[in-house]
């Protein structure tokens, strides 16, 4: 073995274990609070795009909802990385730091919604597309409700 292939063999526990860390790290709170905005932003707009379909306002295009659905739930999983240690600001709450199992209570509700949604859209069955889409809505509501400034 080479010893370069021996090094990095030895060593590469240590450089995953800091990148992953690096993934959910910022340089400034206002990073992170972009951050997380911006993910939220990508989910709103194909929520929102499938919410035109189930609300009759848009054609139903199985394509579109099962792409948009998909965005959704690959994108449900990153925001929570930018909610560390001293990144309050933005329309976050202090009850997200404060009570930290709620919240976390609320995140995975949400996941699995959006899991839901997901598999919904790309079964192509409007009428579980709609069921599904309304029970991810109340999700984004609650933890709205609870966790983001008015
Ligand atoms: C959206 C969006 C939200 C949710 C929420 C559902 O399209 O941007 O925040 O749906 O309004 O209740």
């Amino acid at each position: 073995m080479k010893l370069q292939k021996i090094v990095l063999t030895a060593f590469a526990p240590i450089l995953l274990t800091s990148a992953s860390l690096a993934f959910a790290q910022f340089q400034k709170p206002e990073d992170a609070i972009k951050y997380r905005q911006s993910v939220y932003t990508v989910m709103g707009n194909s929520f929102t795009k499938i919410g035109a379909v189930v609300k009759g306002e848009a054609p139903y295009n199985k394509d579109e909802v099962a792409k948009n659905a998909a965005i959704v739930a690959m994108m449900s999983s990153l925001p929570w990385q930018a909610f560390g240690p001293g990144t309050e600001g933005g329309k976050a709450q202090s009850d997200i730091w404060s009570d930290g199992a709620k919240f976390k209570a609320a995140q995975d509700k949400m996941q699995l919604a959006v899991a839901n949604l997901n598999t919904a859209a790309q079964s192509g069955d409007l009428e579980s597309i709609k069921k599904a889409f309304g029970a991810a809505g109340q999700t984004c509501k609650g933890c709205h409700d609870d966790f983001r400034k008015k």
